[in-house]
């Protein structure tokens, strides 16, 4: 189906309204949309007639309208108790979306070195090997220094370990495939052959992609979306887990002109650009379980446009892949809490719980500790300790 589906959850009733303005639905009482189950599909009109004709089914009503420039229907289901003796049916696109929404499954990746698994929210500390990273760049530039580093990230808690290097902040130099794969795949070796963790690597290039799961890595990180069909073939044959994460215009130009209708709903227009790359990517032979999802905090987004995927980054899940979020040390949080990029762990660990508590099943950061303590307290409370 040529769909996107996901629960909506309103934060307030103007938020609502705004919805109901655009699905001309003016004796939709607000609390119904408030406190109901609000489920939003957008694309095909052909799927959407065959949505609407099952939703019949599940006693929900239907309005067809417009949303962020596509065709949509609101499906609001006023009582969820109509819905318990169907929620196990996981062939319907309707229950699976709202399955994907609230249940917290079991995190189950297949990635070139084994299969990751996890109950709970996933760090994935960061090791930049550069010697111009926004915040620590230059610090584990040497390989003796990043092994350190990673090893005591492993011991303060981090699931996997994120090894990039090239600088994406905005007017960072670029890096010849050469230089990279020299900062790279040594590292890697390095930490695949003595610490016990999965090592994903940040990169856009298909070369150093397949010479880091040669060396030992499980995951490539790719921050233009599997933007490179040579990327997509390199994640296909080697078996890695990709991230494919949304990414608007190219790191060193992302941020201009970003403005607030830059996007229609940025949830929305994200969620479309990710279904259409896992599309993409499975198309390739990259199988669907192997795919992590991001929305790419702070790349081509304002302010307000982190704050609020990360609201509602739980509608993300209805897409049915895990979701990465990396809040950690960005310009939003700055913008927030006046700090410069390595005193931002407050507001930082601040993000990063609000992305645990939506639904992530990876929060990427720089301060492992803090986070793993924070998210330990955040476990022990929503699941039981
Ligand atoms: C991200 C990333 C992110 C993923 C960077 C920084 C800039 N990869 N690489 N998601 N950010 N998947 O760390 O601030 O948000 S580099």
């Amino acid at each position: 189906m040529n769909t996107v589906i996901r629960v909506r959850n309103y934060r307030n009733t103007e938020e609502a309204l705004g919805d109901i303005a655009s699905f001309h639905l003016p004796h939709l009482p607000l609390s119904v949309l408030l406190y109901g189950t609000v489920i939003m599909a957008e694309g095909a009109v052909n799927d959407l007639r065959a949505l609407a004709y099952a939703s019949r089914d599940l006693d929900a009503k239907v309005y067809s309208g417009r949303h962020s420039g596509r065709d949509a229907l609101l499906i609001v289901l006023p009582h969820m108790d109509t819905l318990s003796g169907l929620l196990p049916d996981q062939d319907s696109p309707l229950i699976r979306c709202i399955n994907d929404y609230w249940y917290d499954r079991e995190t189950v990746i297949p990635t070139a070195q084994g299969v990751i698994r996890a109950n709970g929210p996933m760090i994935m500390g960061i090791l930049n090997v550069t010697p111009d990273s926004f915040s620590d760049g230059g610090k584990y530039f040497d390989h003796d220094a990043a092994f350190a580093r990673a090893e005591s990230m492993v011991e303060e808690g981090a699931d996997i370990i994120d090894i990039g290097g090239e600088s994406t902040r905005p007017g960072a130099a670029p890096v010849s495939t050469e230089e990279e794969l020299s900062r790279v795949v040594p590292i890697v070796k390095r930490i695949s052959s003595s610490l016990n963790v999965p090592i994903s690597v940040d990169t856009m290039k298909p070369e150093v992609a397949r010479a880091a799961v040669e060396a030992g890595a499980a995951i490539i990180n790719d921050i233009s979306g599997l933007n490179d069909p040579d990327m997509v073939a390199a994640v296909a044959e080697t078996g890695a887990a990709a991230v494919v994460m949304h990414m608007r215009g190219r790191p060193a130009t992302m941020q201009n002109d970003v403005v607030a209708s830059t996007y229609g709903d940025v949830v929305a227009d994200v969620m479309w650009y990710l279904h259409n790359r896992i599309e993409v990517a499975e198309d390739a032979g990259v199988s669907r379980e192997r795919i992590i999802i991001d929305p790419g905090l702070g790349f081509g987004k304002t302010f307000d446009h982190n704050l609020e995927l990360l609201r509602r980054c739980r509608e993300m899940r209805c897409l049915g892949q895990p979701v990465l979020i990396g809040a950690s040390r960005k310009q939003f949080i700055g913008h927030l809490v006046g700090a410069v990029a390595n005193e931002r762990t407050g507001g930082s660990v601040g993000a990063a719980l609000v992305a645990a508590i939506n639904g992530a099943a990876i929060v990427r950061v720089h301060d492992v500790k803090e986070t793993a303590q924070a998210l330990r307290v955040v476990t022990a409370i929503t699941r039981g300790a």
